[in-house]
């Protein structure tokens, strides 16, 4: 199903908001904010989908279908379009493999161009490959057999070579590798194992691919994971060369860790690849973003913000992606949400006074500081988000229009109740 453009006319003004927008615009010119600036920042930072997240379900077990899921990988677009049509915040998906295999190239492609999408880095999450069950045991590019570790490397080059034909210029490596019990694994080898593996997977990568290298502490092992960490996770990126970066993913860090301060110590070198956005009670929850703590997430966006204006890691350089599990709610209706969070936790953050923190910084000034940070964070900046997104051609409150237009019952109606990609 696709949104005609007069309902997208019919939902792009906010009474509420445009007034709201008025007392901002008087308060950003007494701060001397550039309104448009802001505007055009916010409209021009895009969230890629990705297609394991379309469907109800991720890792998890417990899921409960809302009926119209796509049943493969061209109706996940078409319901990216949908999401880009009424957010204006996201113009690409980053493919699953084997989870989202292609059938045909040249359909696939032709949806995506009609669409307006373009391939983000392609995952070869290594977790539950149905057709290399023996990765659930000792691991995939670590594991003490080799013939298991090439059939790994393997898997990843199939991956590089579907996005090759897509036109994706990135690969997404996260392993579920490690051990259970202390002294069932030799941390040296299990490591040196791994390095050896991504070096190959990095040199059969084209020129003008990078690798991103996630970390995560625990789950699915319980002691011991081979890439735990963004220290083993840099350290690993720096060996392979300078097209390998670390992807932070918001959830795969323990309780109180400083994610911002990781974020700046990233930047510093140069080795920020990007992130998965979701949020975290306890571990790994995949929880939608900003749904437990906002105000980390303003805090991140504040450190790249600072670390793009300082000059030590372009923004332009880093990637952005929701990795979050919709089990049991409309994923469409969650994904939305995540859209607006993190787009508002962007917004907030790009109406901090530096000048004024340098300020505070320079002389430890802690208490002002804070003011400065809570001065943005606490500004209602939905009116903002809003005009940027209409004016980028979506609509003043998608999920609203969402619900108006029906669109899930339209889904449902076109593919069924019970429809969802059964490999997944
Ligand atoms: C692992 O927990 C992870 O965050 C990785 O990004 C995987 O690719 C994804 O989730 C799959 O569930
Ligand atoms: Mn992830
Ligand atoms: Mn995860």
């Amino acid at each position: 199903m696709r949104i005609t453009k007069d309902q997208i006319a019919s939902f792009s003004s906010n009474d509420f908001h445009a007034r709201s927008l008025d007392l901002l615009r008087e308060r950003f010119s007494q701060q001397d904010v550039d309104f448009e600036e802001v505007v055009r920042k916010i409209q021009a930072f895009q969230i890629a989908i990705p297609s394991a997240a379309l469907g109800n379900g991720k890792a998890s077990n417990k899921r409960s279908r809302t009926g119209g899921e796509p049943r493969d990988l061209n109706e996940k677009l078409e319901d990216i379009g949908l999401l880009q049509q009424l957010t204006s915040k996201t113009n690409s998906v980053s493919v699953y493999i084997p989870w989202d295999l292609p059938e045909d190239y040249r359909e696939v492609k032709g949806l995506a161009k009609e669409l307006n999408l373009k391939f983000d880095t392609m995952n070869s999450t290594s977790s539950q490959d149905q057709n290399q069950k023996e990765y659930a045991k000792l691991g995939s590019l670590g594991n003490p057999d080799k013939a298991i570790r090439e059939e790994a490397i393997a898997h990843n080059e199939d991956v590089i070579n579907i996005g090759k034909n897509l036109g994706s210029k990135g690969l997404t490596v996260w392993m579920a590798d490690g051990s259970n019990f202390p002294g069932q694994s030799n941390f040296r080898n299990t490591l040196g194992w791994t390095e050896e593996s991504l070096r190959e997977i990095y040199e059969f990568m084209p020129s003008d691919w990078d690798l991103m290298l996630e970390y995560k502490p625990y789950e699915p092992n319980c002691y011991h994971t081979v890439v735990p960490d963004w220290g083993t996770s840099s350290m690993l990126a720096k060996r392979l060369g300078s097209r390998a970066k670390v992807l932070v993913d918001l959830g795969h860090h323990l309780p109180k860790t400083n994610i911002e301060q990781i974020v700046a110590t990233l930047m510093y070198q140069n080795l920020l690849a990007g992130f998965h956005f979701n949020d975290s009670k306890y571990g790994d929850d995949d929880l939608n973003p900003s749904s437990i703590k906002p105000y980390q997430l303003f805090l991140i966006f504040c450190e790249l913000i600072g670390g793009d204006q300082d000059g030590v890691q372009n923004w332009d350089s880093i990637s952005w992606m929701i990795d979050a599990s919709y089990n049991t709610q409309d994923p469409l209706v969650d994904l939305i949400q995540a859209l607006e969070a993190i787009t508002i936790a962007y917004a907030k953050a790009l109406l901090v006074d530096r000048e004024k923190l340098r300020e505070c910084q320079q002389n430890g000034e802690g208490s002002r500081a804070q003011e400065i940070l809570q001065m943005a964070y606490l500004t209602d900046v939905r009116p903002l988000v809003c005009e940027a997104r209409v004016q980028a051609g979506g609509v003043a409150e998608p999920l609203e229009a969402y619900r108006i237009l029906m669109i899930r019952n339209k889904l449902v109606q076109e593919r069924g109740a019970k429809s969802y990609n059964s490999i997944f």
